[in-house]
């Protein structure tokens, strides 16, 4: 690494998106310098070490297509790919591409201000300070963990371990009583391991969520060469689905099917396992009777799987449609309740009254624990970014300028924060689909938008103010006509007390928002105010409207 401090562009994260942007950034010969606060690539796949984390995507296709050697030869082991895989997997990508050279690790951005006067961006991180014409946040959608505000929790005296933030060396829960809060996709994969080893584990559920099985396995040869073959084809479909996944999909609406047909469905795309489920019917996410009808059928699976009515009954999501909540994918998550050293507390009626030196005290009284386990979430979306000092044009921070909720351009730019760009921000399609799919698509539009602005000598753009509140809109419009709004959801940033309730990713789908995208590239950057280096020398100003 050179000592200069001044780059072309740099990239916050070192997770997937940040990675692929350096190694994008590097191909069309620019200056880049990568900040991680981690030590070393993976992003939230680094911190997420608990025990049975794995990727609800499948390992086929939760990888990088841009590069067809490396497609073709990395070997993945399972359907889903296990947390150390998916790391693996980075740190190979990393040596490949020799991107430890381009990246400082253990250097937490805490501060980045764009300077009118010199046209850059000036960064600190690690006590350090750096200069960009570019800034560009990969810090992720679930990478700023949520530790919620349970009175006494600071008294415990056992050990807290956090999902998203798990000791390297891993926990032996051996013998022990251990607490865990939280049934998300991290809880549900996490409980059936730790009740393995615990002696007891006792689940305190806030609210239940559905969870499909994963029917996960060893990946057979065979499985691999088939898809090897047909990459090509496969990734470019997959691209223009409305999730970058390919399963399945139907054409049928729930009402086109009589009872039995529903079920024929169902049936099949349950013994599949995975998010195929939820394209069992077209009007899934937008009509409560067609989701109630695969929301009855799950929870009928719930009642079947869990021995005792009464906790069956309990874990039965009631407030919420089915897949408006990230659905969950598990292996034996029901039936950990079956096991005598497995508690669970339905906080709704016994809720938490404090947490003490020795335990957990609920409404009914005390649980004595040894250790407990924070299966808590993240600060979705935008809680990475805000913990940086942002600053744009004026001073004003990103935090204030989202006070009432995210607004951004495609997801990828903010008014007043010239030169910056987010990959999978809020407003984009991100979460709500295979992530990675989602980085190709940003980290290429942004290469091609700084392509395209150095060949013709602009040196500084900002998005028009009207572009970005119409695309606001347009998400909000979006997001309103599907029933994923009626969730408490983390992606109407419910999770966190205080946040303004707005549906942060894209509903309407990658593929057409690629079209959106394409539409804008191929338009000369419309909705965004461009400044010539020639201007700038005659004094023009620049500040979109
Ligand atoms: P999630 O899905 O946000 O789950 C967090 C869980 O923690 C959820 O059950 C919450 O209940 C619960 N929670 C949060 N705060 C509290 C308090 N104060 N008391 C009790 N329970 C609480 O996070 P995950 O890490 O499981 O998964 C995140 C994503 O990662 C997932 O969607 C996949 O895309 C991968 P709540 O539902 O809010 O009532």
């Amino acid at each position: 690494m050179t000592e200069s401090t001044h780059r072309d562009a740099i990239v916050i994260g070192a997770g997937f998106a940040g990675m692929y942007m350096l190694i994008k950034l590097r191909q069309m010969g620019l200056n880049a310098l990568g900040l991680e606060s981690g030590p070393s690539v993976g992003g939230t796949w680094y911190w997420n070490r608990y025990p049975g984390a794995r990727c609800d995507v499948e390992s086929l296709f939760y990888c990088y297509s841009f590069d067809e050697e490396l497609q073709q030869n990395w070997d993945w082991r399972e359907r889903y790919p296990q947390r150390d895989e998916i790391l693996a997997y980075a740190n190979h990508v990393a040596d490949k591409y020799q991107l430890r050279d381009v990246i400082l690790f253990n250097h937490d951005v805490s501060h980045a201000a764009f300077s009118e006067d010199e046209n850059c961006w000036k960064v600190k991180a690690g006590g350090k300070s750096f200069t960009a014409r570019y800034l560009i946040s990969a810090v992720g959608c679930l990478s700023a963990p949520n530790t919620p505000k349970i009175p006494g929790l600071e008294d415990f005296r056992g050990p807290i371990y956090h999902t998203a933030d798990w000791p390297e060396d891993g926990v032996d829960f051996t013998g022990l009583r251990v607490g865990q809060i939280g049934t998300g996709s991290s809880g549900i994969q996490a409980a059936p391991i730790i009740a393995e080893q615990a002696e007891q584990l006792v689940v305190f559920q806030r609210t239940p969520n559905f969870s499909i099985p994963a029917h996960n396995k060893l990946l057979s040869e065979e499985e691999k060469q088939q898809v090897r073959f047909q990459y090509e084809e496969l990734r470019e479909a997959a691209r223009h689905t409305p999730d970058g996944i390919l399963y399945d999909p139907t054409d049928k609406s729930a009402f086109d099917l009589t009872p039995a047909e529903q079920k024929i469905e169902l049936d099949r795309r349950w013994d599949k396992g995975g998010f195929a489920f939820i394209a069992a019917f077209t009007d899934m996410l937008t009509d409560e009777q067609a989701n109630e009808i695969a929301a009855e059928y799950v929870r009928d699976h719930i009642r079947q799987r869990v021995k005792d009515p009464e906790v069956a009954e309990q874990l039965c999501p009631t407030d919420h449609p089915i897949g408006t909540k990230r659905i969950c994918l598990d292996t034996d998550y029901y039936e950990t309740f079956n096991r005598d050293n497995v508690q669970l507390v339905d906080l709704k009626k016994d809720k938490i009254e404090t947490i003490n030196a020795t335990g957990v005290q609920v409404s009914s009284g005390q649980w004595d624990l040894d250790a407990l386990v924070l299966a808590t979430g993240f600060d979705a979306m935008t809680g990475a970014l805000n913990k940086i000092d942002i600053q744009g044009i004026d001073g004003t921070t990103l935090r204030d300028a989202w006070k009432d909720g995210p607004e951004t351009y495609l997801g990828l730019t903010v008014h007043g924060f010239p030169n910056f760009f987010i990959i999978t921000g809020p407003g984009s399609p991100s979460v709500l689909t295979n992530m990675i799919v989602a980085i190709e698509q940003h980290v290429e539009w942004i290469s091609d938008f700084i392509r395209f602005s150095d060949e013709r000598g602009i040196n500084r753009f900002d998005v028009k103010r009207n572009a970005q509140h119409e695309w606001t809109e347009h998400v909000q419009k979006v997001a309103s006509e599907t029933l994923y709004p009626s969730a408490a959801s983390w992606y109407l940033g419910s999770n966190i007390p205080g946040r303004p309730r707005i549906f942060m990713p894209y509903a309407g789908g990658l593929g057409v928002y690629r079209r959106y995208c394409a539409d804008v590239a191929r338009s000369g950057y419309d909705g965004f105010k461009l400044r010539y280096a020639q201007d700038e020398k005659q004094g023009v100003q620049v500040h979109a409207v």
